[in-house]
Order: C-alpha cells, then sequence, then structure tokens
C-alpha cells in the first residue's frame, strides 16, 4: 500500500515547480519514478492518486498546467493528468 506521508515525502520537492514553473529537479523526478514504482497495482494507484490531489490542492497558487507535464518532463509514462476534476476510481 502506498501511504500519503510517502507520496508527500516522494513530491513535496516538486511542489515549487508545480507553483511557477522553471527548473524540474531531479529530486522532483526521482520522486515521481519512486512513487510510479511504489504503486503498481489498480487499488495503490487510485490511492496514491487520492494522495496526489489532496497534496496538489493543499498548494496556493498551483499550476495545474504545469502538473500536467511533469510526467512526460521526468520521462515517466502516466496515462492521466492530476486535476481537481480527476475520478481516481476511474484510473486502471
Ligand atoms: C499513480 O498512478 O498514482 C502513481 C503516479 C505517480 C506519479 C505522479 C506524479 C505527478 C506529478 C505530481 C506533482 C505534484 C505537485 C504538488
Amino acid at each position: 500500500a502506498v501511504s500519503c506521508a510517502q507520496v508527500f515525502t516522494d513530491l513535496s520537492s516538486c511542489i515549487s515547480y508545480a507553483k511557477g514553473g522553471g527548473a524540474l529537479t531531479a529530486s522532483c523526478c526521482n520522486g515521481v519514478r519512486a512513487l510510479n514504482s511504489a504503486a503498481k497495482t489498480t487499488p495503490d494507484r487510485q490511492q496514491s492518486c487520492g494522495c496526489i490531489k489532496s497534496l496538489a490542492g493543499s498548494v496556493p497558487g498551483i499550476n495545474y498546467g504545469l502538473v500536467a507535464g511533469i510526467p512526460a518532463k521526468c520521462g515517466v509514462n502516466i496515462p492521466y493528468k492530476i486535476s481537481p476534476s480527476l475520478d481516481c476510481k476511474s484510473i486502471k
């Protein structure tokens, strides 16, 4: 299982990029990769999706356009975009 605490740890270094762009750090990409390898099953992916949404929703001034570009910039294929309207139950 994937805990929200782990998701926050993995993605906290993505927050400054998600707000303002600029340089996407290796630390952020390492966190994205770590999370993507940790969440392999459908329940794990749905749960981590909920944690990512709640993390993103707690960041003032977050830019969801920037957020959506993070996985590709890190070379990770995530078949959905994080947005406030994303239904995590639709993720397989
Ligand atoms: C899953 O399927 O739920 C695992 C996906 C892992 C990585 C997704 C990372 C997206 C970028 C997050 C930015 C966070 C900004 C606060």
